[in-house]
């Protein structure tokens, strides 16, 4: 067994790569967490994230998918911003991007600090085991990243289902190493929201049927990011100048008091991207976005759900001078396009 100063050892490593949090847990999760995820499923909160119910069995806990497995080192980073987040909100002829999307792709900046990561604890195990296996993930398996967090010690999952961290409030992305090593765990993280319901009642569209779940088919970071069709008329007034995502529900959590801005300058607002006019946006061509965007998460959704999302904000704008940049996209050969040109033209003509 390895002694208990290995997990400090660890998360120092970590630290020291540009990790923000780290925590250790045991590989595992607890039945009453297979059974929301499923529940969440049965209801269709998904949406049409059908990676979700596709391996369910195996997100429901990380032994489900490598059964060999025995710990979890769960990391955080710190990805806060330096100005408030709910800025652009006021703004309408600014197209408003959530924070984590405002420079690097996360995913290609902690890859690597993952894998130095596991390098290192393995090469710091060898005196203690034996043919241990380590395995590195950020959002490409299929684990449920929160739960495991609150038992590593790094937060808890607030009302607005998210994870909450006493020294970063809202900000953190998290990611895991996986290892059949039997690792000393950290301390898991009590709930602390408390009577606190401000995120619940901050949401546009009113995505939570009750605390602590999510129906992802009324969140706007799903309908702006994962969603492929028209936007549901229903959500669209609401939706205001989100053009990729949306983070009110974060954006008013009390503990972002403590929140702190992140010490990655690529997880900083590219300035381009802190406060960009809509109008420029609606000129972009294929070519230009994949430009303009690349390295960013938000050339994921490609240009069509792009354009889509930036000619529903344009609608919202109430700003005539924008109507040239609207009529443009009318005749586009893609009806979802053309739709949502017409819905647009007609919110600023009537
Ligand atoms: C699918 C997904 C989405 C979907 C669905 C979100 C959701 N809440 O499920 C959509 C597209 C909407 C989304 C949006 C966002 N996402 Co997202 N998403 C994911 C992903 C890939 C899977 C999450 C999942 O398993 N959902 C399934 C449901 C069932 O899980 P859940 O919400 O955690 O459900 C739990 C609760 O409902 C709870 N529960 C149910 N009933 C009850 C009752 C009680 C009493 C209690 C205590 C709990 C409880 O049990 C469930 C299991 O734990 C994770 C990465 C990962 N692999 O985990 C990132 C992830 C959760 N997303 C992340 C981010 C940053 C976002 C956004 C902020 C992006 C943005 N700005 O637009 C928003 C936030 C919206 C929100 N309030 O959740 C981060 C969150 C980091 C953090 N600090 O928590 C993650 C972890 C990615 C990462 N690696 O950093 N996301
Ligand atoms: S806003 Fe309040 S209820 Fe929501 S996560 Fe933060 S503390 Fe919890």
């Amino acid at each position: 067994m390895l002694p208990a100063s290995f997990t400090h050892l660890i998360c120092k490593k970590a630290f020291e790569l540009g990790f923000d949090q780290c925590g250790v847990s045991k590989a595992e999760l607890s039945p009453s967490k297979a059974k929301q995820l499923k529940e969440f499923i049965e209801l269709d909160r998904h949406g049409d994230m059908q990676w979700l119910k596709e391996r369910i069995y195996q997100r429901s806990s990380p032994h489900h998918l490598w059964p060999d497995v025995k710990s979890a080192i769960t990391v955080g980073v710190n990805y806060g911003p330096n100005q408030d987040p709910l800025y652009n909100l006021q703004h309408p002829s600014i197209a408003n991007i959530s924070v984590y999307a405002r420079n690097r792709d996360y995913h290609d900046m902690i890859k690597g600090w993952l894998k130095h990561l596991a390098q290192y604890i393995l090469k710091e195990a060898k005196p203690f085991t034996q043919n241990e296996q380590i395995k590195v993930f950020v959002d490409t398996a299929p684990i449920m990243e929160k739960p495991l967090a609150q038992q590593a010690g790094i937060g808890w999952q607030g009302k607005h289902t998210n994870l909450v961290s006493r020294q970063f409030g809202s900000w953190l992305f998290l990611a895991e190493i996986l290892t059949t090593i039997e690792l000393p765990v950290s301390t898991a993280s009590k709930n602390h929201c408390g009577s606190c319901q401000k995120c619940l009642a901050a949401c546009p569209t009113n995505a939570f049927p009750a605390p602590f779940q999510l129906d992802a088919r009324r969140c706007i970071s799903y309908l702006t990011i994962e969603y492929h069709g028209s936007i549901p008329h229903e959500f669209r007034r609401a939706i205001g100048n989100r053009i990729y995502g949306c983070d009110d529900c974060l954006a008013v959590c009390p503990w972002n008091h403590f929140a702190q801005h992140s010490r990655h300058i690529k997880l900083q607002a590219r300035p381009e991207l802190q406060s960009p006019r809509l109008k420029k946006f609606a000129e972009f061509n294929e070519e230009q976005f994949r430009q303009f965007f690349a390295g960013s998460p938000i050339k994921r959704i490609g240009h069509i759900r792009f354009i889509r999302n930036v000619l529903i904000a344009i609608g919202n704008s109430n700003q005539q001078d924008l109507l040239p940049h609207v009529q443009k996209w009318h005749n586009h050969e893609n009806p979802i396009i053309q739709e949502s040109a017409h819905w647009a033209i007609q919110q600023l003509t009537t």
